[in-house]
């Protein structure tokens, strides 16, 4: 499993955070996520050999909100 924070733009709320983190949980590969929407972080645990950090970034986006590079 890898760990790995990421900088996430635009999430203001619980909402938002349970948003962010319910795209990534559909990802098969992605076994827990926690998203700080004060920090603009969400740390992801995932396997690597599954889960690619574009995999990540999308699923971000699909929730509506945009991955700091
Ligand atoms: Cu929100």
């Amino acid at each position: 499993m890898t760990d790995r924070t990421l900088r996430v733009e635009g999430m203001s709320c619980g909402h938002c955070k349970a948003a962010v983190e319910e795209e990534l949980g559909k990802l098969s590969g992605v076994e827990s996520s926690n998203a700080d929407f004060e920090k603009g972080t969400v740390e992801v645990r995932y396997d690597e050999d599954r889960v690619t950090t574009e995999d990540l970034e999308g699923a971000i986006e699909e929730a509506g909100y945009s991955v700091e590079a």
